[in-house]
């Protein structure tokens, strides 16, 4: 039987799976792994069934001969250099689509707990400070009739669209296309990455970190947007560029800000860490029971797929 190394746990029902056609090792360590324990534990293996938080490179490919496979346990794979991986014939495997409803209705937690102040209001009663409601008292940003920017309109964005437009929103976003389909179905228009910033009261990034999206969002972004804008942030962290955030935070040039993920996770700026008007989430985006089990499922499939010589369903190289 061909070996597969799971380098962290992952739900039962992937695993069964994964035992009907490999000898499957699961790391007991309840931590990430290092490359080099990937690449101790990975001998003799033909897949890696692997984490975000574990980088793949050539290097590491290199020291796993036997490796054919990578199936990361995730949608996301900047994590993998898929070019790396294609030049050694390696196949890449990611989970897409079974975290896309998960991940927008976190999206849509961030966005109405940073609009209406909802974890600082928690901190504020929780320490004695509900002294009685005034009508000045926390005052947010209503949703309805408010514009929504979508930064990265893919199967995530598209389903913050849905849920915003529930909640009276307009939908405008930024892609390097516009897409027509989305258009009709969301009501939604193609702006410029300029437009999108200026006429946004709340903005949503949901890309995938790529060499375009990488530090899109500074100083000089979030000083176009309007001063009671919300941005939030369920896509990648290096997207933003936290210290510039913390800047346009303290300076008062957006409102408030909602994040689940950061530029270098799980390590989380200190400046951020003092500021009231952000609200700081631990990469939540895909868990719910439901979703982790049904990625679990789907990397399992990928895998089997793979093992019994069929092309696996979420190829990517
Ligand atoms: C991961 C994610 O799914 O899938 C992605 O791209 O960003 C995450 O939600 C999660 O880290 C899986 O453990």
């Amino acid at each position: 039987m061909k070996k597969v190394l799971v380098t962290r746990r992952i739900p039962e029902e992937g695993i069964e799976l994964l035992r009907s056609a490999a000898e499957v090792t699961v790391s007991e360590l309840d931590r990430d792994l290092s490359g080099q324990e990937i690449v101790e534990m990975g001998q003799g293996c033909t897949v890696l069934l692997t984490m975000l938080s574990n980088r793949i490179d050539g290097e590491l490919l290199d020291a796993v001969p036997t490796v054919r496979m990578v199936a990361n346990y995730a949608v996301g794979y900047d994590n993998i250099d898929l070019e790396a991986a294609r030049r050694r014939s390696v196949v890449v495997t990611n989970t897409p689509g079974v975290l896309t409803e998960t991940t927008a209705e976190l999206t849509l937690a961030l966005i109405l707990d940073a609009a209406r102040r909802v974890s600082e209001g928690d901190r504020l009663a929780r320490s004695g400070g509900f002294t009685g409601i005034h009508p000045l008292f926390m005052l947010g940003m209503g949703l309805d009739g408010k514009t929504l920017g979508i930064y990265g309109l893919g199967r995530i964005g598209r389903a913050v669209a849905r849920r915003a437009r529930a909640f009276g929103m307009h939908i405008i976003y930024h892609n390097r296309h516009a897409n027509s389909e989305a258009d009709a179905e969301l009501d939604a228009r193609w702006v410029s990455f300029d437009e999108l910033l200026s006429t946004s009261d709340v903005i949503s990034i949901n890309a995938p970190l790529t060499r375009h999206t990488r530090g899109a969002f500074d100083l000089a972004a979030f000083g176009r947007m309007r001063p009671g804008a919300v941005v939030v942030n369920t896509g990648r962290g290096p997207i933003i560029v936290e210290d510039d955030l913390a800047d346009a935070l303290e300076r008062g040039f957006i409102a408030a800000a909602g994040l689940d993920v950061y530029q270098d996770e799980p390590a989380i700026n200190p400046r951020l860490l003092a500021l009231d008007n952000v609200v700081l989430c631990p990469h939540l985006g895909s868990a719910t029971r439901e979703c982790r089990a049904a990625m679990a499922v789907m990397v399992a499939q990928n895998v089997t797929a793979f093992l019994a010589g069929e092309e696996p369903p979420n190829r990517l190289v």
